[in-house]
């Protein structure tokens, strides 16, 4: 008998790739999506799911719904990816993204538990929670220091994983993940609003690209590739926790300079802090400047992740590199720059 999964999130990014991958897998796929004004499908258009899935109705903040929901669709597994991912707007709604990215989880985490504890629990963790890191590389012994409201709710929300698994011998998985982006990734996030923006740049429809700290340093990976870790943390013998990260670390500026490129632009960096800009040596144009309403209260300046755990005992990799997957943003946007469609 074909398995059957719930994915919170369905509408992001990571629901879109994890739906494709468990769908190629056989199983049933149950679509848990909040009531918004309009049902947003774009990006589970995109990868062909759309139609092969049941979309279910909940809201994180609402125990009823939640409960209802699990009661009726009783899956095998659970893949909890939504929240309030956004690490800027944390700052902004600190109480409602403690409110979703914590007690949110408390609440599934104590729904499964007073279910029986059958369903197989997976937590879309973050590597925000080292944040102001203590260690480099960071694995899942590092310890934590979050910097940001949305840190610190996705800390609490690990600890009570931990606890439940603990307490009541639950299979809750920590997925501990560090940045995956993707054509599919929120325009909000840095790299696709880099590649959003330099598409347009570069068809005479935006004069420039403003951002924040382009001296940050992150490890990104492709979210195709993480999903498959996702989905393998649940086929384990024992519930565990894993960093998944690809072990390069790339400066914000670099990132821009690459996607650049790949659009023909030869961008050079100059000045310093809020004066940095960075100017095409083709045309003498400034392509990049900074605006400060983009730098945070309290910044994570670098992360770099150890995956050592998940290629031992997952047997898992990251196997897109940031050329491929830069390559395929710019590619990707620039279609639909042309095109005019976007989706989301
Ligand atoms: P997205 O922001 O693309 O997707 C978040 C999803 O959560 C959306 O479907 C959103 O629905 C839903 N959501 C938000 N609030 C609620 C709520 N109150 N109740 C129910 N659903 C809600 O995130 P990603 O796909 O990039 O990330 C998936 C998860 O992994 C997130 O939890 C994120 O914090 C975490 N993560 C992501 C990493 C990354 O690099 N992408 C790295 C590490 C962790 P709607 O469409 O209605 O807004
Ligand atoms: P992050 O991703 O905060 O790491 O969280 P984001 O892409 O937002 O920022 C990465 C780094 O780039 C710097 N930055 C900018 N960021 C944005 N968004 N916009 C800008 O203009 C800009 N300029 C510089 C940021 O300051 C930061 O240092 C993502 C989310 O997916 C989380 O949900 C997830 O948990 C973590 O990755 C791992």
């Amino acid at each position: 008998m074909s398995k059957s999964a719930l994915i919170t999130g369905i509408s992001g990014q990571d629901g879109a790739y994890l739906a494709r991958l468990l769908l190629d897998k056989g199983y049933k796929v149950f679509g848990a999506q909040r009531r918004g004004a309009g049902i947003s499908t774009g990006r589970l258009e995109e990868l062909n799911v759309l139609n092969d899935i049941e979309l279910v109705p909940i809201e994180l903040l609402e125990y009823s719904n939640i409960r209802r929901v699990l009661e009726q669709t009783q899956p095998d597994e659970i893949y909890n990816l939504a929240a309030q991912s956004f690490v800027g707007t944390s700052f902004d709604q600190p109480l409602y993204t403690g409110d979703v990215d914590g007690l949110g989880v408390l609440r599934l985490l104590e729904i499964i538990r007073e279910l029986g504890g059958k369903s197989k629990f997976y937590q879309a963790s973050t590597s925000e929670m080292f944040g102001k890191v203590q260690e480099t590389p960071q694995s899942e012994s590092t310890p934590f220091y979050p910097r940001s409201p949305y840190a610190a709710a996705k800390l609490y929300a690990h600890w009570c994983l931990v606890n439940y698994r603990e307490s009541y011998d639950m299979f809750a998985a920590s997925g501990i993940l560090f940045n995956h982006e993707s054509p599919l990734r929120g325009s909000e996030f840095v790299t696709r609003k880099v590649t959003l923006a330099l598409a347009r740049i570069s068809q005479g429809l935006q004069e420039r690209l403003s951002v924040g700290n382009v001296d940050a340093a992150r490890d990104w990976g492709f979210a195709g590739d993480y999903v498959e870790g996702m989905w393998r943390m649940l086929q384990q013998e024992k519930a565990d926790d894993f960093v998944l990260a690809t072990g390069k670390t790339t400066k914000v500026k670099d990132f821009i300079s690459a996607a650049a490129r790949a659009l023909e632009f030869d961008l050079e960096w100059s000045g310093d802090g809020t004066d940095t800009i960075a100017t095409d040596r083709k045309t003498g144009k400034i392509i990049v400047d900074i605006d400060p309403q983009f730098f945070r209260p309290a910044e994570v300046e670098l992360l770099l992740g150890n995956a050592s755990k998940a290629k031992e005992k997952l047997g898992w990799e990251a196997k897109v590199g940031l050329d491929e997957l830069t390559a395929m943003m710019v590619r990707a946007d620039y279609d639909r720059v042309k095109s005019g469609i976007l989706k989301f």
